[in-house]
């Protein structure tokens, strides 16, 4: 095994009530354990390939042998994307205000407002048809985008830098939100770690 489940940075039930403690099981050791799993699995009888980090196989997935190019794509992005996402959440008591840091800054001055930036971003991810994730993102010349993307894909497969990533899969909300996606967006802007998401903005590190 080459992969492994990351652990939590925080307890199964500290996202309540956004996101509620069973959800949390079921995602991390139900979904992302899944991802996992598949993803070495794939990448059985290719050492060469099992050196790599998720970053480098997202980049490089053309390269990649056509027999799992399909299966590196969707589990090295759930992967990546579940281990990003449990990342860019903390505690509500720890919630930080955006607009003290560099980032909610440049969101401010690229959007007018950071209410005109979470209605675009609302927008993108309840508009997502089925499976995926709508994502902040930064470019080179450290332009911020809001995109959204099918299934486990990612910003990294289009050269883009994600800074955050709201997972709109059904997964993610339904055992609490049900249907009511929008219900669910809007509760995770309560557990957003600016202070981790700025830090990327800041050095784009890998
Ligand atoms: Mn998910």
């Amino acid at each position: 095994m080459v992969f492994t489940l990351p652990e939590l940075p925080y307890k199964h039930d500290a996202l309540e009530p956004y996101i509620d403690e069973k959800t949390m099981h079921l995602h991390h050791e139900g979904h992302h354990q899944a991802y996992v799993n598949n993803l070495n699995k794939a990448l059985e009888n290719y050492p060469v390939w099992q050196e790599k980090s998720l970053y480098d196989l997202l980049e490089h997935l053309d390269d990649l042998p056509a027999d799992i190019q399909t299966a590196v794509r969707n589990n090295a992005g759930g992967n990546y994307n579940h281990t990003l996402l449990w990342k860019t959440f903390t505690p509500p008591k720890d919630f930080k205000d955006p607009q003290i840091f560099e980032v909610g800054q440049a969101i401010i001055n690229q959007w007018g407002s950071f209410e005109r930036f979470q209605a675009d971003f609302n927008s993108a991810a309840a508009a997502r048809f089925g499976s995926g994730f709508a994502w902040l993102i930064v470019d080179d010349n450290k332009k911020l985008q809001i995109i959204s993307t099918p299934n486990q894909d990612n910003p990294i497969m289009l050269n883009q830098f994600p800074l955050f990533g709201m997972d709109v899969w059904e997964h993610a909300y339904y055992l609490k939100y049900n249907n009511r996606r929008p219900e669910y967006i809007q509760a995770c802007w309560n557990i957003l770690n600016w202070e981790y998401i700025n830090e990327r903005y800041l050095t784009s590190q890998k």
